[in-house]
């Protein structure tokens, strides 16, 4: 990676399907892969209760900070190929359902960007706590479309939210 080209992003995974922990774990592995996306930080991991459509499992989230020499929608790509090789079935998907795992690109620099099937930074991060809490552990000042991250943090509600221990050796 050329340091002069590396972008800083923050990308929020959550899953309700299987091992979540396990299979979110695995996805920051084939996300991170060193090379094209380097992690520089990692939230705990959360129980959170279902945001959207409610009649569904808990969902595991975190949010990770990393360095990259991909473009958004690079990272997009990446992102969503990590999701398929998981056994994300887009095609058997209610909105908001249930998922083995999901990333989103919550922001990418400063860069502000709507475009099919990519928005940046991501529309519906200020409604979700189970966004904002693991964020707020690794970035609560970084400043997303004119708020800091710990001040939107204050105005959603948290009730219901688990920090996990991390797992021993993790
Ligand atoms: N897309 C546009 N912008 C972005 C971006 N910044 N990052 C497009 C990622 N994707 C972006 O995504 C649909 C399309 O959004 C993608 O094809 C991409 O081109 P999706 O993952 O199928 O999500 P969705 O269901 O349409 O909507 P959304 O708002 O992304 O919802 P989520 O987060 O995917 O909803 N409750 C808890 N507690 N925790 C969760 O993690 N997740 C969901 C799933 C519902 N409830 C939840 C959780
Ligand atoms: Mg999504």
């Amino acid at each position: 990676m050329t340091e002069a080209l590396l972008a800083q992003a923050y990308l929020a995974l959550g899953g309700n399907v299987g091992n979540s922990r396990a299979i979110l774990d695995r996805a920051v592995t084939l996300l991170c892969d060193g090379k094209d996306v380097r992690l520089t930080a990692r939230s705990s991991e959360y129980l959170t209760p279902p945001w959207g459509f409610k009649y569904q499992s808990p969902f595991i989230n975190l949010c990770i900070a990393v360095e990259t020499s991909l473009s958004p929608r690079e990272l997009l790509d990446h992102a969503q190929g990590v999701e398929l090789q998981l056994g994300r079935d887009r095609a058997h998907e209610k909105r908001w359902g249930p998922r083995t795992a999901d990333i989103d690109i919550i922001a990418y620099g400063e860069l502000e960007v709507t475009e099919l099937g990519l928005t940046l930074p991501h529309p519906r991060l200020f409604e979700r706590a189970f966004v904002l809490l693991p964020l707020a552990e690794i970035a609560p000042d970084r400043v997303i479309a004119g708020r800091k991250v710990r001040d939107a943090l204050a105005d959603v509600d948290t009730a219901g939210i688990e920090r996990l221990l991390p797992f021993p050796g993790m």
